[in-house]
């Protein structure tokens, strides 16, 4: 499926989208986040979708919210599109299968706020992170400001956010804020394979896995205990049931 500024691929159950505006290093425009609304539309309606990749075209992955838009905006424009761009993120991140960045270049601004948003990020060994917004004379606003210090840490968070400087993949990795680095040509290689072995686990299970740990993260601890307390006992009805009796016949399980 093809969208003005974004691709959407299916193949063995997964789905890669590809933000396709090289000419602005695939800044997000409104378009951008009416093409990802029926993106992920699109991924609710089918069954046939376990996992979601999520990629650039070209040097960068998302080089930042698009600064010609923004321009000509008002604070009260400025606050609708920072309410869109909010909405669709955590559309993203409430979505029912797992969600891989696959950071192939530039992740700035809006562009590491997406990969945020993402369940985890696989990146280049030339991707560049950053928050760039106070250079602008902006803060994050696709909820930035929340999410870089819990994946980060909040001193790593506001030096990121108050120097405005791009950080490497190595001090990301070092960060916590990627999982892992590959080489850029092997990059869609690996992020296959790791969306593949996904795609090879219990459905329920990784969806369970995603709910309660982005539920459980809202609340306080105990809390969240008692919420993967009554959902672990779900898979014991169907796919569970099938997992054990598979490891313990010495076969694979059909989900
Ligand atoms: N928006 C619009 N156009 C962009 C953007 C962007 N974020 N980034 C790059 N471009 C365009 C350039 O203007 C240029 O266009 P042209 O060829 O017509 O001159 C083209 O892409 C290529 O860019 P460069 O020539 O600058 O490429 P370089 O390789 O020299 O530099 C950089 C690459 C370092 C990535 C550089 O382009 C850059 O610094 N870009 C801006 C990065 C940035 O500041 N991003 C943050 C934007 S603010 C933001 O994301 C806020 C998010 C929250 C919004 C909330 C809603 C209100």
């Amino acid at each position: 499926m093809s969208f003005e500024t974004l691709r959407m691929d299916v193949k063995d159950g997964i789905a890669t989208v590809t933000i396709s505006r090289p000419q602005a290093l695939n800044a997000l425009n409104s378009q951008f986040f009416r093409d990802m609304t029926r993106v992920i539309s699109e991924v609710k309606n089918r069954n046939d979708i376990k996992v979601m990749i999520i990629t650039g075209e070209g040097k960068a992955f998302v080089a930042g919210a698009d600064i010609a838009e923004m321009r000509d905006m008002n604070p009260e424009r400025a606050r609708e599109f920072s309410r869109v761009g909010q909405h669709t993120f955590r559309c993203l991140e409430l979505l029912g299968i797992p969600v891989i960045a696959a950071v192939n270049g530039f992740a700035l601004g809006g562009g590491c706020e997406l990969a945020m948003a993402c369940d985890f990020r696989i990146a280049s060994s030339k991707a560049k992170f950053g928050q760039p917004e106070v250079s602008l004379g902006l803060i994050p606003g696709y909820a930035g400001t929340q999410r870089l210090p819990r994946l980060a840490g909040l001193g790593n968070a506001l030096f990121m956010m108050m120097t405005g400087d791009m950080i490497t993949a190595d001090e990301a990795l070092r960060m916590g804020l990627v999982q892992k680095i590959v080489e850029p040509e092997q990059l869609m290689d690996e992020v296959y394979k790791i969306a593949q072995k996904i795609a090879s686990r219990g459905p329920k299970a990784i969806r369970l896995v995603k709910e309660v740990t982005r539920q459980g993260l809202q609340e306080e601890f105990d809390r969240g205990c008692a919420i993967e307390e009554d959902k672990f006992g779900e898979p014991f009805n169907d796919e569970g049931k099938e997992g054990m009796a598979a490891f313990l016949e010495k076969r694979e399980p059909k989900w």
